[in-house]
């Protein structure tokens, strides 16, 4: 017996109309989204909405909160860690909403610049680091490269520059740094973290990052997605990108000077943070409508 009856195998969805993992259907989903990887953020963000309407975990660890900031519908969605949940996420959210999309992801990051624990950086670009997997088990590719490095995909500028001028003017200008993200397949190896467990070769991976992008300023594990998945986005009719993306993310460790964050530090960050991203998507104005309600969903 499956735990779930869904149709359509290829897009699968329940009686209901709810996707597969997310379990947003739609109505859920406000046109203007955060996403975030803990759920403790989420819950704290949406500390801040005046009204909640839907708050709902799904059984595959997304965890949706839809409320009302300034009178306009905002959904914080938490995902976990890693590409194929920021897949899941933007595909199935994508599915269920009407119109133009703008998210922003908040999340954390190794900051290898000199942002320390604490700071914010915001993601005025994204690349992707893959590990050559059969560099590492092909005798006939040891002359590959072991790590992959993608081209950089841009953020939306016009939300970009608004999420960053709010950080600075709530966090101070000297808090916020901006540049190119390496979003990496693993926490471990594909960010240049060593270990005597496993043979990754890694040990010169941040320095050939840096020499690749000279703005190269944090290691996460979504933000490439999120960027890639918005560039590809279109609109079934007039085949316009349908998603702006954005991101900021605090920085949890310190790469150079190998600090870690404390737990009140992220907790004052998040704070500091919330309203900044909150009112950076209250300013986005989308062709037709101004609100986007989500409705009969609580
Ligand atoms: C790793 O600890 C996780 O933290 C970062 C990474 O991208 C990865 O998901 O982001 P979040 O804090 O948003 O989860």
């Amino acid at each position: 017996m499956p735990v779930f009856e869904m149709s359509d195998a290829n897009f699968p969805v329940d009686a209901e109309g709810r996707t597969y993992h997310v379990e947003c259907r739609r109505g859920d989903i406000a046109n203007r989204v955060v996403t975030v990887g803990d759920p403790q953020r989420a819950k704290l963000m949406a500390k801040k909405f005046d009204k909640i309407l839907l708050e709902r975990s799904s059984h595959r660890g997304f965890l949706i909160i839809t409320g009302i900031y300034k009178d306009v519908p905002i959904t914080v969605v938490s995902i976990g860690m890693g590409l194929s949940m920021m897949d899941f996420f933007v595909r199935e959210t994508r599915a269920v909403v009407d119109g133009p999309m703008s998210i922003v992801r908040f999340g954390s990051c190794g900051s290898i610049c000199d942002a320390k624990p604490g700071n914010i950086i915001v993601c005025t670009s994204s690349y992707g680091i893959m590990r050559n997997y059969d560099h590492f088990t092909n005798p006939f590719k040891k002359a590959e490269s072991p790590y992959l490095i993608t081209d950089r995909v841009q953020a939306d500028p016009t939300l970009t520059l608004s999420l960053s001028t709010k950080l600075k003017n709530s966090m101070g200008k000297d808090s916020v740094f901006e540049g190119s993200n390496g979003c990496a397949d693993s926490f471990y190896g594909s960010q240049g973290r060593l270990g005597s467990n496993f043979v990754d070769e890694n040990d010169n991976l941040i320095p050939t990052l840096k020499k690749k992008y000279s703005d190269a300023v944090s290691l996460e594990m979504e933000a490439h997605m999120l960027y890639h998945l918005a560039a590809v986005s279109k609109d079934a009719q007039s085949g316009e990108q349908s998603i702006k993306a954005t991101c900021a993310l605090i920085v949890f460790a310190d790469r150079t000077g190998n600090e870690f964050i404390t737990p009140e530090a992220s907790q004052i960050a998040v704070e500091h943070c919330t309203e900044a991203i909150f009112n950076t998507l209250v300013e986005e104005s989308f062709k037709g409508s101004s609100l986007h309600p989500v409705e009969g969903s609580v």
